[in-house]
């Protein structure tokens, strides 16, 4: 039985994403979906998105693109000064590329991974986007800015017209919790502030957890 499973935002925390990972033991028949935000703020942002290639070999990954690539790829590609982004954790990025004053030290190989991260993912049942959606426009049509940068605490989305169940990253909880409600729940749960990594397999509703250090938490649902 092949099994689709979305992680949160995963910030550099390669440690809680390897623990999660091994846990789950992805087989080449399953989808892994990330919901974006992979690199800023954590320790080792390189690191994943090294994971993210390995794993892109192994089996179907679906990586998203989040705010913090869009910033990322932005600066690489000199279509954005750099210091909006620095302020939103891209110091941290930087330094796990051991920068020295040139952005060379980002390899081809992460810019073309970060060109080639679609916006959304959908099943029968779901779809997973970074951070929100207008709940009256088809997946295809939605505004990159509900895509990647409006919070659920700005703006909580009416069910979807697709009548699927929304996953969405993004908005971090800051007691590190899971916000559910019928129609949508946000696997966001804060692990560079300290909480957990979360994965969910859609077609259970299983959810496995590990804290930035790679502990794994025992299962809570
Ligand atoms: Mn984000």
């Amino acid at each position: 039985m092949s099994r689709t499973i979305v992680f949160g935002d995963i910030h550099g925390c390669l440690a809680a994403f390897n623990t999660l990972l091994d846990a789950i033991q992805p087989q080449s028949s399953d989808t892994i979906v990330t919901a974006g935000d992979y690199v800023d703020r954590g320790p080792d942002s390189k690191g994943v998105l090294d994971r993210l290639l390995e794993l892109e070999q192994q089996l179907k990954l679906v990586p998203l693109l989040g705010n913090h690539e869009e910033m990322m790829l932005a600066v690489l590609e000199r279509r954005m000064e750099p210091y909006g982004w620095l302020n939103h954790g891209g110091v941290e990025t930087m330094e796990s590329y051991g920068f020295n004053g040139d952005l060379n030290c980002v390899p081809k190989s992460h810019i073309d991974l970060m060109k080639r991260m679609p916006s959304f993912f959908e099943t029968d049942t779901h779809f997973v986007v970074h951070a929100n959606y207008d709940a009256q426009l088809p997946l295809e049509e939605q505004p990159k800015e509900m895509l990647r940068w409006v919070k659920i605490t700005e703006i909580l989305p009416d069910p979807h017209i697709s009548g699927k169940r929304a996953v969405v990253g993004h908005t971090h909880n800051r007691q590190g919790e899971i916000f559910e409600v019928p129609h949508l729940v946000c696997i966001d749960t804060y692990c560079y502030g300290g909480y957990w990594l979360t994965a969910m397999e859609l077609e259970t509703g299983k959810i496995w957890q590990a804290s930035p250090e790679g502990v794994l938490r025992q299962a809570t649902k």
